[in-house]
């Protein structure tokens, strides 16, 4: 089967944010998933380049507006690889194919005795680059650009819509998702439920002269949205072209909820007149803001991808995105709302999962996929079923669009398998040899839970998902990790298959408050960095303070949890004497997963007593409570050293 969708194609008269971005997302993720199942896709974006905002735009910059198009459109073009977005095709307005196709529909529309020259005295929104009905004004403006519309009176030509209203009305009726979500479509049609006027589809030069000529009148040129419409079309070289054929019958339309009427009513009656079938659906999101604020120049909180990517990281933008923004709702954009998610779902849950069940086939099976045997137990079988669970869940809703869905059930797997982990305690299994095969067993799911994981994020997170998927041993593009239909289901995991063990997906960050740029509404955000000299400033410690302190690596050779307390641990570390060390720790480690890790401590403080036992140091950890919930991560070193090596 084949998929067609397609993004807005944006105004050129400002440069891409965080809602270009988002749609933009959506539509790459929706063609990778399609891939995924094994579908041909064809996904387009583009620029829409003329009309009254474009040329006012290029006014205000003293440039022609073909070159202020130009230079705009490059920079949307430039963006989506950022974003590792991938379309098939970019279209512009511009694009003399796309001009010849325009005048061709015009004509055609014009013959057929769609089109009709009348005068007319309207009130105009600039912003909205249309005449707005008394009706959709709210205190006498534009409801979206809070603007008193222009009366204008002039002679025009318009399309005969309201001749295709009742044949749309019965359309939309029998097509139960022709719009989606729902309330769209309900919108749609409650606006159709009063009489449809005629479109005016021209602007007399003496007003407008960036646009496409009408064919029939060298005195008019087309109303902009007439032009931007048929992008959809050009782009897949219509009437002839093979592409037209293969995709025109699937094409989904992907906006958000600003330019639903064009994309509901004006483009389906425009087909209607040239007698193309209508495109199969219509996918309306809602709006971001930023902090709650509707996001505007002026207000100067508008975010580019470049500044997203580079504060918070490719992939948590684009899980982040999808998985905050209920579809066909607004949603809210915030630093914390951003770092919570990548904190806690990324780094804490996926991460954690990730890097555990790897280090422990690494100690526990060298690394070597081991053979799980046949009568499991009823926690596997559990395991086994959230996992099939998830696979159908997944499918369902990223095929419909609720990518949100998706990822809460792909999560419910991840925190699932991190539960898994915590019973069966592979730990004390590998302590007893006669529990060999229930620890192969019970590594084999660990990592075929990986695998379900590496294949249903690709879409979402390619760059993970790949790095996943070497770290399992797999070719980046092998069908296990990159087909649904081979790889979406259980089992699929080779046994003997050599993993390759795993760097941190995601490294932990913090909002660095301080170098915020308010003004410039933009944020920054670093990782963490103990010690990091510029927030020592002037008032920093001298350094020979820092070194009253004997900071070492010491080696964990026993740890258990220390009676009657949640969080103690007791632990017997060489540092390089042996010595014992009590650690808040318990929440967050069990005592089994941490013999024979190197962790730093401070080791020259006066023995302290908790609970009875006498500590002789300190336990260093890092403390991240960015999404509200504590977790303490052990600092470590990155290659092993000799147990006692101090620091410096
Ligand atoms: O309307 N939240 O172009 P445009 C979510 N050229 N999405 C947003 C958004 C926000 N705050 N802001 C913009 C046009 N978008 C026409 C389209 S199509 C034939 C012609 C996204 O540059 C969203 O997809 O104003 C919205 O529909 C689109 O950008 C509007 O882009």
């Amino acid at each position: 089967m084949s998929v067609y969708i397609t993004t807005p194609i944006y105004y050129v008269n400002a440069e891409p944010h965080i809602g270009h971005a988002y749609t933009t997302i959506v539509a790459d993720t929706y063609s990778r998933f399609q891939r995924l199942r094994g579908q041909r896709v064809r996904f387009q974006t583009g620029t829409d380049e003329h009309g009254d905002k474009i040329a006012e735009a290029a006014a205000r910059e003293d440039i022609a507006p073909r070159a202020y198009a130009d230079k705009i459109s490059g920079k949307f073009r430039a963006a989506w690889p950022l974003l590792a977005c991938k379309p098939d095709n970019f279209i512009r307005t511009t694009d003399p194919a796309h001009i010849a196709l325009v005048r061709r529909i015009l004509q055609t529309v014009y013959d057929k005795g769609d089109i009709y020259f009348d005068s007319y005295t309207g009130l105009y929104c600039r912003g909205c680059e249309r005449f707005l009905t008394e009706k959709e004004l709210v205190d006498g403006l534009c409801p979206d650009h809070r603007a008193a519309p222009r009366e204008i009176a002039e002679q025009n030509y318009f399309f005969r819509m309201s001749k295709y209203q009742d044949k749309l009305v019965s359309h939309i009726k029998k097509h139960a998702d022709f719009i989606t979500p729902v309330r769209y479509r309900n919108e749609v049609l409650s606006f159709l439920s009063e009489p449809l006027e005629d479109l005016c589809i021209s602007r007399p030069k003496s007003r407008l002269t960036w646009g496409i000529e009408l064919p029939f009148d060298e005195n008019f040129v087309t109303y902009v949205w007439f032009d931007a419409l048929i992008n959809y079309l050009t782009g897949l070289g219509y009437p002839d072209d093979k592409n037209f054929h293969e995709f025109w019958p699937t094409a989904e339309h992907l906006i958000a909820k600003d330019i639903l009427k064009p994309h509901a009513i004006y483009w389906s009656t425009m087909l209607m007149s040239l007698g193309v079938p209508l495109y199969k659906k219509l996918h309306v999101h809602g709006y971001w803001n930023n902090e709650d604020a509707k996001m505007s120049k002026s207000l100067g909180n508008v975010i580019g991808p470049q500044e997203l990517v580079e504060s918070y990281g490719l992939d948590p933008f684009r899980y982040f995105a999808l998985r905050e923004m209920s579809f066909g709702l607004d949603a809210s954009f915030s630093r914390e709302a951003i770092i919570a998610r990548r904190n806690s779902d990324l780094a804490n849950d996926l991460g954690n999962l990730f890097s555990r069940s790897l280090s422990m086939a690494e100690k526990y099976v060298g690394l070597i996929v081991p053979v799980p045997v046949a009568d499991e137990s009823e926690i596997d079988h559990e395991l086994r079923e959230a996992a099939v669970a998830m696979l159908a869940a997944y499918n369902e809703n990223m095929a419909d669009f609720r990518f949100h869905r998706a990822l809460q059930a792909v999560w419910e797997l991840v925190s699932h398998a991190n539960k898994y982990i915590v019973t069966v305690e592979p730990w004390a299994l590998a302590k007893d040899e006669k529990q060999k095969p229930r620890l192969d067993t019970v590594l084999y799911n660990l990592c075929e839970v990986l695998r379900l994981l590496t294949l249903v994020l690709r879409p979402v997170m390619p760059d993970t998902s790949a790095k996943m998927a070497v770290a399992l041993g797999y070719a980046p593009d092998d069908e296990a990790v990159a087909s649904l239909p081979v790889g979406g289901r259980w089992g699929v995991l080779a046994v003997d298959q050599r993993l390759r063990g795993c760097p941190a997906l995601f490294p932990r960050l913090e909002v660095a408050k301080a170098q915020e740029k308010q003004s410039e509404g933009s944020i920054q955000v670093k990782a963490v960095k103990h010690g990091d000299e510029s927030q020592a400033g002037e008032t920093g410690q001298d350094i020979a303070d820092f070194r009253k302190f004997d900071i070492r690596v010491v080696e964990i050779v026993a740890a258990s949890r220390v009676k009657k307390s949640d969080k103690l641990l007791r632990l017997t570390v060489l540092a390089p004497d042996e010595r014992i060390i009590v650690s808040g720790i318990g929440q967050y480690y069990a005592p089994e997963e941490l013999i024979g890790r190197q962790v730093l401590a401070v080791c020259n403080l006066k023995p302290a007593k908790l609970m009875g036992i006498t500590s002789q140091g300190m336990i260093l950890t890092a403390r991240d409570d960015a999404d509200g919930r504590e977790w303490l991560a052990l600092s470590t070193v990155m290659a092993p050293v000799a147990a006692g090596a101090s620091i410096s």
